[in-house]
């Protein structure tokens, strides 16, 4: 479709200011707002990742992708996120210490509340010890943890053991995700769930408050 191209050019081009009217007419001609982030900003940025890997493109000009994407997914969100349900658990959301990467995150937050779930985003460079505070503070059922960076991923498994160390694991459902992630890693650090979209998250995190 030739429109999702459209949104997904002007995303690697860094234009904020356009992506809002492109969207504004995806929707207009019928193209759901999951068929408009998915094949037209989401694979945007996977380009914009990919140029940037082989130094095609520079740091700047992926930070204007980055803006680009806030102000779509800003235009998006009230038809993405269903407005108005009972919550039915609470969650904790951070991208861990060390990795300033929200955009995912933000995704699996939007969509997490959208199932009825509240949700205390604690933002980007999260230390063990603050998830671990706002899981206290909150009585949180889940903790959703991102990480963009082969870097920053060992993180999460620090987290996990802060929460065992708290105490608290068997209390919270611990949820991982970020493009450099598999399922085999998040076993391996012993996390419950490992999931590759914001849509499979908050589906998976509804499903568990559900048989809780
Ligand atoms: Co960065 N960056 N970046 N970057 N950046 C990557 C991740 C990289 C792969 C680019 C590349 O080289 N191809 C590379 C990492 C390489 C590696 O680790 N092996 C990289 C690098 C190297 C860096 C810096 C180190 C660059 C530098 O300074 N030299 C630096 C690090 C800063 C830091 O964090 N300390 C850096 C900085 C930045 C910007 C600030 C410019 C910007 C971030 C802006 C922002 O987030 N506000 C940026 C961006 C935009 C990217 C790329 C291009 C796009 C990331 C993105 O937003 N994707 C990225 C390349 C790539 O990923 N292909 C790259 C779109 C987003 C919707 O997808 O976040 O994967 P994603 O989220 C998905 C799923 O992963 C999942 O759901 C989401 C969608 O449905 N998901 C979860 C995510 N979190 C989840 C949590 C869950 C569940 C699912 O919990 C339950």
């Amino acid at each position: 479709m030739s429109i999702l191209n459209d949104i997904s050019e002007k995303l690697q081009k860094g234009r904020a200011r356009e992506i809002g009217a492109l969207i504004d007419q995806a929707l207009a001609e019928g193209i759901s707002a999951e068929d408009i982030l998915n094949g037209g900003l989401i694979a945007g940025m996977s380009v914009v990742g990919e140029k940037f890997k082989n130094g095609e493109l520079y740091l700047p000009e992926v930070m204007m992708a980055a803006r680009t994407m806030d102000t779509g997914v800003n235009v998006l969100k009230p038809h993405l996120s269903s407005s108005g349900v009972e919550p039915i658990g609470k969650a904790v959301i951070c991208t861990v210490k060390g990795d300033k990467h929200d955009i995912g995150k933000n995704l699996v937050k939007m969509m997490i509340e959208g199932m009825g779930i509240t949700c205390e985003d604690l933002g980007v460079d999260v230390s063990a010890e603050k998830v671990v505070q706002a899981v206290q503070r909150t009585n949180a059922d889940i903790v959703c943890l991102s990480s963009l960076l082969t870097t920053t991923m060992g993180e999460m498994k620090t987290v996990i053991k802060a929460l065992e160390d708290a105490g608290l694991r068997d209390s919270v459902k611990v949820m991982v995700g970020g493009a450099p992630l598999t399922q085999s890693f998040a076993d391996e650090i012993g996390a419950d769930a490992y999931t590759p979209d914001a849509a499979s998250a908050s589906q998976l995190a509804k499903e568990y408050l559900i048989n809780k």
